[in-house]
């Protein structure tokens, strides 16, 4: 499975890695590709279980702000 969220707030690649390690922290992440130019953070995982809202609260817990649509 495959999605993609809108992130504020991220500014540099340290900003990028730090949403990339709370999301690959969920169970059945695969692939975390975050970008603080395109404000986008793509996620690669296999785990039918996983919502929207599982992504955009581990975002939340790092700082950034998802932009929930
Ligand atoms: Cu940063």
């Amino acid at each position: 499975m495959k999605i993609q969220i809108q992130v504020d707030g991220m500014t540099c690649r340290h900003c990028e890695m730090s949403v990339e390690k709370a999301i690959k922290e969920l169970p059945g992440v695969e692939e975390v590709h975050a970008s603080h130019i395109e404000k986008k953070v793509e996620i690669i995982y296999n785990n039918p279980q996983l919502t929207k809202d599982d992504f955009y609260q581990a975002v939340e817990e790092t700082g950034y702000i998802p932009i929930k649509d």
